[in-house]
């Protein structure tokens, strides 16, 4: 007998949605989260202008009717603190709280004879039949690791542990590094708030206009009037958005149709403004110039000082990295107040007791943001010292990078699934619909094993290995894998370079992974005993 059915590791979307859906299926199961407070990803981030890059309207659980209709959401984007009100609004409705362990960080998890055996940071062991790691993509931090931080005399913060209570910045000089999604957010509100700021940007980055605006409330009940036919869409989508995929490639348009048509994508905003406009963005490098072009364009349109224009002006692929979506970015440096730092002509040397020191120069400032992002995709899962089968640790069967089926579960671990893991969309995508849709799979998947008196699952080898190269085949047919970006874990020195998401859309994902389980979980192994195993075969 376990302690539980079944063991959830964070309560943020996918770890409360995980225990909704077990309770409905009858098990007992109990989330164990690191935070004082349930919201995982929007627990953490609580810095200067955080806000979700997907519209609010799409940005939430669909499987309540009643959910969708009583929850009102203000504005197209939603912010950081509306995002955690809703989600805490979930926890009570669904009285999720109960089963919630907050303040518990996982330490380790091993398989131990066709159970788990979990381990927390207070020194508690708890077991249970199945193990669902709902920790988040975006969760473990990048550590700042420049030389000196230890003899800075200010105050220093990480913008995904920003305190609650919030930092005063009026009168001080404030050094943000990093500037990607993070970065681009804040660095606006920074400005508007320090007295002087001083940004060190090292790759600029694309970021689209959000064109933020409040929501009317008759067009938030439209919404929620036509919403299955709205989230039909966003599930069949390649990014998990209802929006018309487009239908032309851009070498086929003349330059003039081209610029229409990323003007009107600009005008809409968001983060697919332009890479919605053409089919060929994202595998042909020519196709992929023009868009570049439009977005550097319209960066020297803002920018009044050339200088900083053409240090704002990124040069890669524009998508290849997440393009970042922002209120007033570029805006922010024809400010007296701000100034920008190239690192990559002036690179960082050292943080100082008064500032941070580049090859050129000693900027001093009272507080420094560290914007630089996360180990994301694997980061958040290989903190904990997990043990599958024969003690094999999850370390070493990914120091190589992560192997998955599906994205969903790895061999050697049996009954563990992760929410939204490597191999699957994931991040490329709406977040919110690809963890219900994940969700549900592992609640099926569950159900399909409990119907049947089916003791473990586990991810068969074979099937494994072709998930990861078919996973990797359809990256190198894109040009994704060209860009040094978090997706292939280039922003970690020693992280393996394996590109991480599935690239073909949520829409084909989704089939993908509907076939496998009609075919009785097809390419996993199912076992009625530990000795005994039998291959999920066509039904
Ligand atoms: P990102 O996208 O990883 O951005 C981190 C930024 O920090 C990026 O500009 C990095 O420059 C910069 N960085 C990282 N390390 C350093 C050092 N050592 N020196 C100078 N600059 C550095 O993280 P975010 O938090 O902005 O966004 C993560 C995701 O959250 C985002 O994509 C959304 O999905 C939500 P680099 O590009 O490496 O040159």
């Amino acid at each position: 007998m376990t302690d539980v059915d079944a063991i959830v590791v964070g309560a943020g979307f996918s770890g409360l949605y995980t225990l909704h859906r077990l309770r409905e299926l009858g098990l007992s199961a109990v989330v164990l989260e690191r935070g004082s407070g349930v919201g995982g990803t929007w627990y953490w981030n609580r810095y200067p202008g955080a806000r979700c890059d997907i519209e609010s309207i799409d940005y939430c659980y669909s499987f309540s009717r009643e959910l969708l209709e009583e929850w009102e959401w203000t504005e197209r984007y939603a912010t950081q603190p509306e995002i955690l009100r809703y989600l805490e609004h979930v926890a009570d409705r669904f009285d999720l709280r109960r089963d919630i362990r907050l303040g518990t960080t996982v330490t380790a998890a091993t398989w131990e004879h066709e159970h788990w055996a979990v381990e927390t940071d207070a020194g508690d062991t708890l077991t249970a039949q199945h193990l669902v790691l709902a920790v988040g993509n975006l969760t473990a931090v990048k550590r700042p690791d420049f030389a000196g931080l230890e003899e800075f005399e200010g105050d220093w913060y990480h913008t995904a542990r920003w305190p609650g209570e919030g930092v005063d910045l009026r009168g001080r000089r404030v050094a943000v590094i990093g500037t990607g999604s993070t970065g681009i957010q804040a660095i606006p509100r920074i400005a508007a708030q320090a007295e002087h700021l001083v940004v060190f940007q090292r790759t600029p980055n694309y970021s689209m206009p959000a064109v933020n605006r409040p929501l009317d409330p008759a067009e938030l009940r439209d919404a929620v009037a036509g919403y299955d036919e709205r989230r039909r869409r966003a599930r069949e989508s390649d990014a998990g958005v209802p929006i018309a995929p487009p239908e032309r490639a851009a070498l086929d348009a003349t330059p003039d149709e081209r610029r229409a048509a990323y003007e009107t994508g600009w005008r809409r905003g968001g983060i697919n403004a332009l890479s919605n406009a053409f089919t060929d963005l994202f595998t042909d490098a020519e196709a992929n110039r023009t868009a570049q072009e439009f977005a550097r364009s319209r960066i020297r349109e803002v920018v009044r000082d050339p200088v900083v224009a053409e240090a704002l002006c990124p040069s890669h692929t524009i998508g290849t990295k997440r393009t970042c979506v922002d209120i007033g970015y570029f805006e922010t440096y024809n400010r007296e107040n701000v100034e920008l730092v190239d690192v990559r002509r002036s690179p960082i040397e050292a943080i100082t007791a008064r500032g941070v020191a580049t090859a050129d120069a000693e900027h001093p400032v009272d507080v420094i943001v560290f914007a630089i992002g996360f180990d994301a995709m694997t980061g958040a899962l290989l903190e904990i010292d997990i043990r599958g089968r024969d003690g094999l640790a999850l370390r070493d069967a990914w120091e190589a990078g992560p192997r998955t089926l599906l994205g969903v579960a790895t061999a050697g671990f049996p009954n563990m699934f992760i929410v939204t893991g490597p191999g699957s969309p994931s991040v490329l995508s709406n977040m919110v619909v690809s963890i219900e849709q994940h969700v549900d799979w592992i609640a099926d998947c569950i159900a399909h094993l409990r119907e049947r008196g089916v003791a473990w699952i586990e991810a068969g080898e074979d099937a494994q290995d072709a998930w990861v190269e078919h996973v990797a085949a359809l990256a190198d047919a894109t040009l994704y894998p060209e860009a040094t970006s978090w997706y292939l874990g280039a922003n970690i020195p020693g992280k393996p370079r394996v590109f991480m998401p599935y690239v073909a859309g949520c829409g084909a994902y989704r089939r993908e992974c509907d076939e496998v389980a009609a075919r009785g979980y097809e390419g996993f192994v199912l076992g009625t005993r530990e000795a005994q195993a039998t291959t999920g075969r066509r039904a």
